[in-house]
């Protein structure tokens, strides 16, 4: 299935793009079943898989709407103190400081694979994930979303979506009807959902070959999901201003989710809304002699753009090669 924001039939973007951006997608609303969960609006073609019984619902239904209040108050508050240039040099004590407490916070979730998705996936540039999802790297609930799917081994077509995109956001209205993150579209199944908790339920009792979700993940967004995005600023929350165009073809990254350094470039590819393939290589991931041939060593985080044949595996290049290959002025 083409991806969403590929999509043939994509009317013209309401805001015109900046001097050498492509101009926003926007993909034909696919028919939806509405149903009400957890206080919020699910959308579903196929019906997700109920919860378990026992699963903590009301519990983690609560904590989502109060970490989203949190939120609301908190994000606007990021933008001011976080604000910034993001493709300047950077402190690196700070940098590493911040991310790595950002990671001690999220301790034990989206470090090591608990349970094989029994994706027979071979990660190369050609391959296309079926998952997609819509999200953006400061976000709490996007944050669960991938620790799942390092959990499961899964890898998924991330469209990175800051304040301030303008393509990616346009997709999720038209997919959706409204702007909230994560978003999640399984084209293997034709299930589309919003709400992380949700999300994270389907991907284990479609992929998780009977595991659950490890202990305290659905709950924790509420304890420590908001730490990385209050001590990272900001970071990978708003669009840069001097993104420039998109590549034909998709950038791949190999990460785990609570890799201090990973954490980096995903909010580089996240401030400049570049679509990405985001192979999760947790420990104990099926995928990590493939990272070994690619990279030459199984480290994280491993950049390989085939748009211009760039690899690399030091943040630090990765960064200043991010923000000067895909700035306006390139
Ligand atoms: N209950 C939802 C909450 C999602 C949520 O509040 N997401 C925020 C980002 S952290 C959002 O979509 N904000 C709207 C925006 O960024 O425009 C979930 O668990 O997925």
């Amino acid at each position: 299935m083409l991806p969403l924001a590929h999509h043939p039939h994509l009317r013209p973007a309401s805001r015109p793009p900046p001097p050498g951006r492509s101009p926003p997608a926007r993909a034909a609303r696919p028919r939806l079943l509405r149903r009400r969960s957890s206080g919020a609006l699910t959308l579903t073609r196929a019906q997700p898989p109920r919860a378990e019984a026992g699963e903590t619902e009301t519990s983690a239904a609560a904590a989502t709407s109060s970490s989203s209040s949190v939120l609301s108050f908190l994000c606007p508050l990021l933008k001011f103190f976080g604000g910034g240039d993001p493709s300047q040099k950077r402190n690196d004590i700070v940098e590493v400081a911040t991310s790595s407490l950002s990671s001690l916070a999220r301790l034990p979730w989206g470090s090591s694979v608990a349970a094989s998705s029994g994706e027979n996936v071979s990660p190369t540039t050609t391959t296309a994930p079926a998952l997609q999802l819509y999200e953006f790297e400061a976000c709490p609930f996007c944050r669960r979303v991938r620790e799942a799917m390092t959990e499961l081994d899964l890898s998924a077509e991330v469209y990175p979506c800051p304040k301030g995109s303008l393509r990616h956001r346009d997709v999720v209205r038209n997919i959706g009807g409204k702007e909230q993150f994560p978003l999640l579209v399984d084209a293997s199944t034709g299930v589309t959902m919003y709400e992380s908790g949700d999300i994270v339920k389907y991907l284990f009792k479609q992929y998780g070959q009977g595991k659950s979700p490890s202990f305290g993940l659905l709950e924790s967004t509420i304890f420590t999901g908001w730490v990385p995005t209050l001590l990272r600023a900001g970071r990978g929350m708003t669009m840069w201003s001097k993104a420039g165009a998109v590549p034909a073809e998709k950038l791949e990254l190999f990460s785990v989710e609570n890799n201090t350094y990973a954490r980096f470039v995903r909010e580089a590819l996240c401030e400049l809304e570049l679509p990405y393939v985001l192979q999760n290589v947790g420990e104990g991931s099926s995928k990590m002699d493939s990272l070994l041939s690619i990279a030459g060593a199984k480290q994280v985080p491993y950049l390989v753009d085939p748009n211009t044949g760039f690899q690399s595996g030091d943040h630090k290049k990765i960064l200043s090669y991010l923000f000067q290959q895909y700035s306006i002025s390139s």
